[in-house]
This record gives C-alpha cells, sequence and structure tokens, in this order.
C-alpha cells in the first residue's frame, strides 16, 4: 500500500534527477556548444630558477603602458614601491618565491591570487582621477608575519 510518505520520496526522487539532469545539461552546454573552458594560457616558471626568469622591475613599454614584475616572498613584495607617471594601462606580472600569497591594491579592484611555479599576468586599466599613494597588501594568510608584507603604489597625474 503507497502512503503518503512514499509518495513523497518519490516526488522528491523525480526532483533530485530533474536537477541533476539541468545541471549537467547547462555543463555541457556550456562546454560543448559555447566552448567554455578552464584558462589554458597559463605561464608558468620555475620556482627554483626565478631570478632567472622574473626580473622585479617597471618598465614603460609605450607612453602610459606599463609591465611591472614583482615578486612576492614570505614576507615582502619585490618592488616595495612602484611608480607610475599617467597610467593608461598597467600589466602586472607577480609570482611566488615560496607559498600562496594574494595581491591586492586596496580601494581598486585588482586583486589576484599569486601561486609559486605561476605568473599571474592581470591587465588594469587604472581609472584617470586615480591618483595619489595606494596600498599593496599581501591577502592571503603566508606566515607568522603576513601582516608586514604590504608595498606602496604611487600614481602622479600631470
Ligand atoms: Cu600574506
Amino acid at each position: 500500500m503507497e502512503g503518503k510518505e512514499e509518495r513523497l520520496e518519490y516526488v522528491w526522487i523525480a526532483v533530485i534527477i530533474l536537477m541533476l539532469t539541468s545541471f549537467l545539461g547547462l555543463l555541457g552546454y556550456a562546454t560543448i556548444i559555447k566552448g567554455y573552458s578552464t584558462p589554458e594560457d597559463v605561464v608558468t616558471c620555475e620556482v627554483k630558477k626565478l631570478d632567472e626568469q622574473i626580473t622585479p622591475g617597471i618598465e614603460e613599454v609605450a607612453p602610459g603602458v606599463y609591465v611591472v614584475n614583482i615578486t612576492g616572498r614570505q614576507w615582502s613584495w619585490t618592488p616595495n614601491e612602484i611608480t607610475l607617471e599617467n597610467p593608461k594601462k598597467v600589466i602586472f606580472r607577480v609570482t611566488s618565491a615560496d607559498v600562496v600569497h594574494g595581491f591586492q591594491i586596496v580601494g581598486t579592484n585588482v586583486n589576484f591570487m599569486v601561486f609559486p611555479g605561476y605568473i599571474a599576468e592581470i591587465t588594469w586599466y587604472p581609472p584617470s582621477d586615480l591618483e595619489g599613494e595606494h596600498l599593496i597588501v599581501c591577502n592571503e594568510y603566508c606566515g607568522i608575519a603576513h601582516q608586514d608584507m604590504w608595498a606602496k603604489l604611487v600614481i602622479e597625474r600631470g
């Protein structure tokens, strides 16, 4: 004899099957039809040969276009002070020499994780009214002196 509880169980089984098939269907639609996938243009580097592969520093490759190479290690960013004059486009190339760090420029939308063995390459278009000093912090707990891991970004307009 079929009771009310048993009917409810069948209803919930049907709901779960419906949810699973719709999620798998959406996943299939996104990957097969829309072509979404994980990033494939990942830049890797060897942690032991880091100094040969990335030279920390700032380079102005075109007027207002900067490439900034940064290395993070417990517990500092190199370079520690980044000064940019009238930046229009900034390409950050950041890597870690030891553990996972988080690179964040406070008050902006620049915020990403930095993994040893990978170079995180982020393009940033700073707002034209952004100027002055900005704090760069590590926002991923990376050890005992994590709170001392900071740097300074200076944007000069003129
Ligand atoms: Cu940290």
